[in-house]
């Protein structure tokens, strides 16, 4: 089982995409283990995205992930990282496969909608970013028939 990071960017909170994100991620069989929405800091978004801090495309980046609110995620699953990127796509839309979120929704690598964590050493560090450990939900620990009643 692993947890990987998804954020909705603040164009998918724009367009209207959000569920559309999140529906994709749970029908491919990812559940959702944290979620909320909020406005990312600048100290946030550059941690978050510190590998590409000497890329020429970094202050845009950082002011395009702080520029509204966005919709964190955590989902679970068997492979959940490796799930979830291929469930995105690549990062330029214009050379994602269609069928894929990017590939289907999105034009331009700029604007390419949704973040999912690219191992599980980057899952676990961006969980810490946007999650404490009390607001993501342990399913093995709950009641185990969780939605039917007793
Ligand atoms: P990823 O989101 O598929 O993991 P990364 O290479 O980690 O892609 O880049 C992080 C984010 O930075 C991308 O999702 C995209 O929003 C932005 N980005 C990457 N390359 C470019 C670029 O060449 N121009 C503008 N934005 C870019
Ligand atoms: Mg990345």
């Amino acid at each position: 089982m692993e947890r990987t990071l998804i954020l909705a960017k603040p164009d998918a909170v724009q367009r209207g995409l959000v569920g559309e994100l999140i529906g994709r991620l749970e029908r491919r069989g990812l559940r959702i283990a944290g979620l909320k929405f909020m406005r990312v800091s600048r100290a946030t978004a550059e941690e978050h995205y510190k590998e590409h801090s000497a890329k020429p495309f970094f202050a845009g980046l950082v002011e395009y992930i702080t520029a509204c609110p966005i919709v964190a995620l955590a989902m679970e699953g068997p492979n959940a990282v490796d799930i979830a990127r291929a469930t995105i796509g690549a990062t330029n839309p214009a050379n994602a496969t269609p069928g894929s979120i990017r590939g289907d929704l999105a034009v331009s690598i700029g604007r390419n909608l949704i973040h999912g964590s690219d191992s599980l050493a980057s899952a676990k560090r961006e969980l810490d970013l946007f999650f404490g450990i009390d607001e993501l939900f342990d399913y093995q620990r709950s009641a185990e028939p969780w939605i039917f009643e007793s």
